[in-house]
């Protein structure tokens, strides 16, 4: 199977704009998505990103298995890192995020009080891969939609900032990705949860890799929603995939059975899902 990659020039130009912005900023929140926590991360970020003081923001955990949400927050802080998980979609506010970034910033918020600014003010910068939500998060920081949101990655053009209150200004920036994946499992998960454009991969490549992922971790979540029998549970991932496309009236048409279990998948059909561990980072990916 070809390689996936996808880093267009404007990313190229999006992650340029985001280390120029870097020294304005107080603290960076890092957008990623809760079925791949560690694969949604960009590497190229970690450079960027330095030493400033950082949120991991495990978003769309409504569409994650929450056990292993709950292995990966475990994970995250005992390295160090300040990480929550929420699901900004359906969240009426995200009162957690302005309350550990003020928590983080105690120091700088005491030394400017003490210099006679009444209310010290932060500033966030919001950054990610395509599609992960950040857009989505930041909206419900300032409690009004004024960011541009999509399902679909590559719909933040530009960065903006937006102002969540006196105290917190936040900065939207455009999903970036970088330009190879060492791993080309990485590839895989990030086609599979949308962070990649659809005209950019394969979709019965993809969708090959989640009927197999499904069935090895899920399999009672993927019997229910396409009413399977124990006998086509046991077939090989190619064998079943020509099953569905029968059962979804394709014929033997592979690819757009294949398109639609991305989909289903993306939505939530096939119940919560995660695609990783933290264990499977520890030597290499399963
Ligand atoms: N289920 C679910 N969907 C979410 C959540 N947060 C965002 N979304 C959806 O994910 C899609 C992408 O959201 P955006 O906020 O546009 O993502 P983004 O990271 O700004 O994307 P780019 O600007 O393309 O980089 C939209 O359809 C949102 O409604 C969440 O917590 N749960
Ligand atoms: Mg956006």
């Amino acid at each position: 199977m070809a390689n996936i990659q996808w880093f267009p020039g404007h990313m190229a130009k999006a992650r340029n704009q985001v280390q120029e912005k870097l020294k304005q900023v107080d603290l960076v929140l890092e957008i990623v998505d809760a079925r791949v926590p560690e694969a949604s991360r960009n590497p190229m970020m970690n450079q960027i990103v330095g030493q400033k003081p950082r949120i991991m923001v495990l978003n769309k955990k409504d569409l994650a298995d929450p056990n292993k949400t709950a292995q990966w927050l475990a994970y995250y802080r005992a390295q160090g890192d300040e990480a929550i998980a929420i699901d900004a979609q359906h969240a009426k506010r995200l009162n957690q995020i302005p309350q550990l970034a003020r928590q983080m910033m105690a120091a700088k918020i005491e030394k400017q009080k003490s210099r006679g600014i009444r209310n010290p003010s932060l500033r966030a910068m919001c950054i990610g891969i395509p599609n992960v939500g950040k857009s989505t998060v930041l909206n419900r920081l300032v409690k009004k939609n004024i960011a541009v949101v999509g399902n679909r990655p590559g719909v933040t053009k530009n960065q903006q900032w937006l102002k969540a209150d006196d105290t917190l200004m936040l900065l939207d920036t455009p999903g970036i990705l970088w330009p190879k994946f060492e791993d080309e499992l990485v590839g895989e998960k990030l086609a599979l949860t949308g962070a990649i454009a659809d005209t950019v991969f394969q979709e019965d490549g993809v969708g090959l890799f989640g009927l197999t992922f499904f069935q090895r971790a899920y399999p009672a979540a993927l019997k229910r929603a396409y009413h399977l029998n124990d006998e086509e549970m046991a077939l090989t991932p190619a064998d079943l995939m020509v099953v569905l496309s029968q059962k979804m009236g394709f014929g033997e048409t592979f690819n757009r059975a294949a398109e639609r279990l991305i989909f289903d998948a993306r939505q939530g059909k096939l119940g919560a899902f995660t695609l990783e561990v933290p264990g499977d980072f520890d030597g290499h990916a399963e």
